[in-house]
């Protein structure tokens, strides 16, 4: 299994509710390496990249301005499988279909305050952490102190 990174963001209702350190508890928790995080306002300009591939739905103007409207806690995860296990632990995009356990099962029950956001393929983690991050900030760092824990 190749070792990924992923993109994976606090939404401003997350940000909102606390849950920062949570999220960021549970990725660590599971093994993943913190690679890049930054805490900050988003401009809908950013946004209107991130979430390029929904511009034609309905909900499109909705989600750039909810998500332009505080916070966000920008980050990159690195590991075994993130992506795909990144996005089981967040759940399904609908809170209502997401099972207890995951990020979106326990903190929340509107599809448009989902909490969190994360990278659903290789191509599109790839363009979020070059969107979000400048290559400088995604550190390198430990590993050889975790020895015991990364077969
Ligand atoms: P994802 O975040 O699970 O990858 P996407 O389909 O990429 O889901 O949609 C991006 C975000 O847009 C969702 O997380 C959710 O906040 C919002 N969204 C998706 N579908 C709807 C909808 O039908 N109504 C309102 N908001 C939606
Ligand atoms: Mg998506």
């Amino acid at each position: 299994m190749a070792t990924e990174r992923t993109y994976i963001m606090v939404k401003p209702d997350g940000v909102e509710r606390k849950l920062v350190g949570d999220i960021i508890g549970r990725f660590e928790k599971r093994g993943y390496k913190l690679v890049a995080m930054k805490f900050m306002q988003p401009d809908a300009a950013l946004l209107e990249q991130h979430y390029a591939d929904l511009k034609g739905k309905p909900f499109f103007p909705g989600l750039v301005s909810f998500m332009a409207s505080g916070p966000v806690v920008a980050m990159c995860w690195e590991g075994k499988d993130v992506i795909k296990q990144g996005r089981i632990m967040l759940g399904e995009t609908n809170p209502l279909s997401s099972a207890p356990g995951t990020i979106r099962g326990d903190y929340c029950i509107d599809i448009g305050r989902n909490i969190v956001h994360g990278s659903d393929s290789l191509d599109s983690a790839q363009k979020e952490i070059a969107l979000w991050f400048k290559d400088t900030e995604l550190v390198s760092w430990g590993p050889t102190e975790n020895k015991w824990i990364y077969e």
